[in-house]
This record gives C-alpha cells, sequence and structure tokens, in this order.
C-alpha cells in the first residue's frame, strides 16, 4: 500500500512534534517546519508547499472547522522533479466541467455564481440506510484529510492536486449495502438555469452527468470525496461543494458536484461511455500501453507547461498507483475493459 499513514509512533520526536500531522491552513500559511518532517517520513516530495498564494476561500463555518481539523494522515509518492504541486491558477483555471461549457476557461468563468449551500446528497438504492443527507452530515462522521494525487485527463494533461476531503468508504459503509450492491453510480446536479453548458443545444452530454465504479474500486482507500484543495474549500469550478477523486483513472471518471449516489446491482453506463463507447469505456484505468483511437496515452502534458516548454512526461501504469490497485484488476484484459 503506497498510502503512507503518518502517525504520531511512526515519528521520532526529534523529528516532529505530534500535532504537527493536524493541519490547518494557517499552519500552512505560517510555515511548514514541523510538516515537512512528516512529509519526509512518508516519502513525499513536496515538502515545499505552501498555499500562501491560495485566495482565502469563504467556507461556511462547518466546514471551515473541518478543514482546519484535516489530517496530515495520507499522502502518495512522488517524483521531486515531475510531481510538484500545478499552481492554484492552473488546477482553478484550466478545467473540464461541462455543466459550464466546453472550453478550458468556461469553468472558471461561468461558475462562480453556482449556489452550493445548502447542498443535500441522496444516498439510495442497495441500501439499508440511505436517504438525503445534508452535506454537513454526510461529512461530520470522517475526519479530513489531504490527499496529494496525480489527475491525469484522457485528453493526455495531467496536474498534480492537493485535495482534502473524506474517504467514500466510509460514506458506502454507512449507507449498509445490501448484499445485491455491487457497483456506484454518481450523478451531478442538473439546474440549467445556473448551468449555461445544460441550456446548450450542443451539449453533447445527456444530462445528469453520471459516472460509476465498481464497489470495490470504490471502497479502496485511494478513493476520495472531495470537499477542497490547496488548505481551502473547492472553488465552484472545481466541483463544489462535493467531488469524486479516484486518482488510477482518467479525469472524467473523478465526477464534479455530486447530488446522487446509489448503490446498484448492474454496471452502469457513465455519460462519456453513452457519448462515444469506442473511445472511452466505464473502467477509464491510466493505461500508457491502450491508446485512445486518436492519440497516444504513452505520455503526457504535465501542468504548468508552455508552449516552448511542453513538459512532455511518461504516463505511467495506473497513473503511477500500480502498487495499491493492480491487484483489483487480476486477470481483466484491460484492452477489452478500457
Ligand atoms: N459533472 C462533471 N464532472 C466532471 C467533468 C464534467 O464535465 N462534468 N469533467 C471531468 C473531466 S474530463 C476531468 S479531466 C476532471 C477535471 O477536474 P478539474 O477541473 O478539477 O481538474 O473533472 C471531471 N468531472
Ligand atoms: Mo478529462
Amino acid at each position: 500500500m503506497l498510502i503512507k499513514i503518518a502517525r504520531p509512533g511512526d515519528l521520532h520526536e526529534s523529528d516532529v512534534t505530534p500535532e504537527s500531522i493536524y493541519l490547518s491552513r494557517r499552519r500552512f500559511m505560517g510555515g511548514m517546519a514541523g510538516l515537512g518532517a512528516g512529509l519526509a517520513l512518508a516519502g513525499q516530495a513536496n515538502a515545499s508547499a505552501d498555499y500562501a498564494d491560495v485566495p482565502d476561500g469563504d467556507a461556511p463555518g462547518w466546514l471551515q472547522e473541518k478543514i482546519d481539523a484535516t489530517r496530515w494522515q495520507a499522502v502518495t509518492p512522488s517524483d521531486p522533479e515531475k510531481d510538484k504541486l500545478a499552481p492554484y491558477d492552473d488546477a482553478s483555471g484550466y478545467n473540464n466541467f461541462y455543466e459550464f461549457g466546453s472550453g478550458k476557461s468556461d469553468p472558471s468563468r461561468h461558475a462562480g455564481s453556482l449556489e452550493t449551500q445548502p447542498w443535500s446528497v441522496v444516498v439510495d438504492g442497495e441500501v439499508n440506510n440511505g436517504g438525503r443527507i445534508g452535506l454537513e452530515d454526510l461529512a461530520r462522521p470522517s475526519q479530513f484529510e489531504e490527499r496529494i494525487y496525480r489527475l491525469r485527463c484522457v485528453e493526455a494533461w495531467s496536474m498534480v492536486i492537493p485535495w482534502l476531503g473524506i474517504p467514500l468508504a466510509e460514506v458506502i459503509k454507512r449507507a449498509e449495502p445490501t448484499s445485491k450492491a455491487r457497483y456506484v453510480r454518481f450523478e451531478t446536479l442538473v439546474d440549467p438555469e445556473q448551468m449555461p453548458g445544460q441550456r446548450s443545444s450542443f451539449s453533447l452530454i445527456d444530462w445528469p452527468y453520471v459516472e460509476g465504479l465498481r464497489l470495490d474500486e470504490a471502497m479502496h482507500p485511494l478513493t476520495l470525496l472531495a470537499l477542497g484543495m490547496y488548505g481551502r474549500e473547492l472553488p465552484n469550478q472545481n466541483g463544489a461543494p462535493l467531488r469524486l477523486v479516484v486518482p488510477w483513472k482518467y479525469g472524467f471518471k473523478s465526477i464534479k458536484s455530486i447530488v446522487r449516489i446509489s448503490l446498484v446491482a448492474e454496471q452502469p453506463v457513465n455519460s462519456w461511455q453513452q457519448i462515444a463507447p469506442d473511445e472511452y469505456g466505464f473502467y477509464a484505468n491510466v493505461n500508457p500501453q491502450v491508446d485512445h483511437p486518436r492519440w497516444s496515452q504513452a505520455t503526457e502534458r504535465r501542468l504548468p507547461n508552455s508552449l516552448f516548454s511542453p513538459n512532455t512526461i511518461d504516463t505511467q501504469m495506473f497513473n503511477g498507483y500500480a502498487d495499491d490497485v493492480a491487484e483489483l484488476y487480476a486477470g481483466l484484459d484491460l484492452r477489452v475493459n478500457y
């Protein structure tokens, strides 16, 4: 398991005080001395991360409290040369969120006014403990964790983003899935008044945007329900107030602004699969050996980059998380199940 959990017991007293595994935004801004030691022990290379340039958020009180109590619990390994955090401006300015338009700057231009409070999520289907649950109640029982993950879009660009959130597994366990539950299906908000992309007659997507995971993928400890990034709440263009992050899969699996989580018996049809089944499948595991019909997946453009320095790097199997997730696909033909 590549997730390294920084427990006080793992740390030498000379390296770090136990409290320093608990983060607050203030601590990020005020310096990372103690935290840096924790990061190094966890094999993480972004110890110089600081969020001083990140604009303040406007989180409701309960969410800010959760953010302030974030536990630096889990990090993934990274290459100190390649895996630098994306500047906040890239992560929040170069987006895919078709509900707000298909251009990369459409989400940051149009999503700002999306009303994200109050917000509730319907948890239903093959569960014994379902219902509509307010976001605060959904998040409250879980401690926030920060996860620094690579995000690899199927379009062959990528970024490294520090998410804040809770393991999806905890939310699913609380819903008490029945023995019939084999997949999880997610839906994004439908609200054409607030989402200009849903008013466009040119849109390919049959709203709502739908995604799905196998139940074991959904229960995997790397799978995160994010409520924040860069030490603050999610900007709307990144899928506020609640989005999925599945770091070993192409970015389109990481569905934004979720309003429904359904435990189901049959494999869901996700939006991109519905639009172009020859190009986008259900699994969408990052795989440099299986090209998209129209372009290679062997390399990716790592942001930040420019026309003159495209910063092209090799794509890794399962986006670099193979040690954690390859076993989920033992015996599965990944060329057929793309
Ligand atoms: N609801 C919804 N979720 C979505 C999308 C979308 O268009 N609508 N785009 C996906 C794609 S293609 C990618 S690459 C990621 C981008 O996430 P980011 O903008 O936070 O980097 O969001 C995914 N989630
Ligand atoms: Mo994407």
